[in-house]
């Protein structure tokens, strides 16, 4: 009897096939692989490991009093966001794979210092998403987005980043929930490695993740109803008051930490919205920033059978024009994606 998908997956994370094994089997079967992009995501594997490591701790240290200012050696504490931007920062400036990095903590780009080597990759990421829900406990996590250099004369950093999302080599996050998991994809579809705390490494748990054409899930912070549009608000009306395949209504579901909230969408099948808040003068775009946090999980969706709007477009098909630019995202199933932008559209 063939073994069920289930049992393959649970086979293989038994087995531990680790991240690093299937990086390299990948490579195999790209004969034109340097290495240098293995070489990349182990460095962001390891940034990642230092950031759970802290934020499993967080509750922790703060019962102990150690998230002041400074602590009892008289070393400076750093909050958990800014400890993963500069874990981050530091591993990567040094790892030789970069030309570049920009984050969302950082108002510029992040130049990799003369003193160090650079490489031929660009880094975008979001250090700690969800990073207000740490207190709570609540899930969080790192986004990012890697494109490679245009090697191109008389190019500025800043035109590495203004990119279009479709030209991601790859893309993905790290969940710090109630386990640790990385679900990237370099366009070879999606898989997810969940860290295996006993052997310290990352092993396949979710092989070649794909979503269902519709979902049964809508995900959006309805306490912004009177800052909406009235297609906007219609839109959510929809998911309220329909059906999903099975005959049930749509279940509400929003952790507002868009990388939680995106992953059991991914899993269970669902919408996540973040519309432009019109009313909110400080959110004519919504809150979300496009190179950061809504192209890579537009990369993955779409990798997963998944679609990922601005309610006009597709977010892959938008050109950055600035480092930190803010879009209204719709991501999610296919189906309930396509609906959102038709009634958006006000089809
Ligand atoms: P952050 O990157 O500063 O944490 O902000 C983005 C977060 C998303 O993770 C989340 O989906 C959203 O903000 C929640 O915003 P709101 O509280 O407005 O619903
Ligand atoms: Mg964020």
């Amino acid at each position: 009897m063939q073994p069920t998908e289930i049992q393959r997956a649970n086979q293989s994370y038994r087995l531990g096939t680790t991240i690093t094994e299937h990086l390299l089997l990948c490579e195999d079967e790209c004969p034109a692989a340097s290495g240098q992009f293995t070489r990349l995501l182990s460095e962001l594997i390891i940034s990642a490991k230092l950031i759970s490591r802290e934020v499993n701790k967080a509750g922790l240290a703060d019962i102990l009093g150690m998230t002041g200012d400074v602590n009892v050696q008289g070393e400076k504490v750093l909050k958990l966001d800014e400890f993963a931007n500069q874990a981050l920062i530091h591993r990567m400036e040094r790892s030789g794979l970069l030309c570049a990095m920009s984050s969302e903590e950082n108002s510029d780009i992040i130049n990799i210092p003369d003193n160090m080597p650079k490489g031929s990759y660009v880094l975008a990421f979001d250090p700690l998403d969800g990073s207000s829900n740490v207190d709570a406990n609540a899930s969080i996590g790192t986004i990012f987005s890697i494109h490679r250099k245009i090697e191109k004369e008389g190019l500025s950093s800043l035109d590495n980043f203004l990119r279009y999302g479709y030209e991601q080599v790859a893309a993905g996050y790290f969940l710090y929930g109630s386990s640790t998991m990385l679900v990237y994809s370099a366009g070879k579809g999606v898989h997810g490695f969940t860290l295996d705390p006993s052997v310290g490494e990352f092993l396949l748990s979710h092989q070649n993740i794909t979503m269902p054409e519709r979902g049964a899930i809508y995900s959006v912070n309805e306490g912004y109803t009177e800052y909406w549009d009235e297609r906007t608000r219609a839109v959510v009306n929809y998911f309220k008051s329909s059906k999903n395949e099975r005959g049930k209504p749509y279940s509400a579901r929003y952790i507002g930490a868009l990388v939680a909230d995106f992953h059991r969408n991914l899993l269970y099948g669902g919408i996540y919205m973040y519309p432009a808040d019109s009313q909110d003068p400080h959110k004519p775009h919504g809150k979300l920033r496009l190179l950061c946090e809504a192209a890579p999980l537009a990369f993955i969706v779409e990798q997963a059978g998944g679609a990922a709007t601005d309610g006009k477009q597709r977010i892959l098909g938008i050109k950055a024009t600035e480092l930190h630019e803010r879009v209204p995202l719709f991501i999610g199933c296919k189906a309930d994606v396509a609906k959102a932008t038709a009634m958006l559209q006000g089809e």
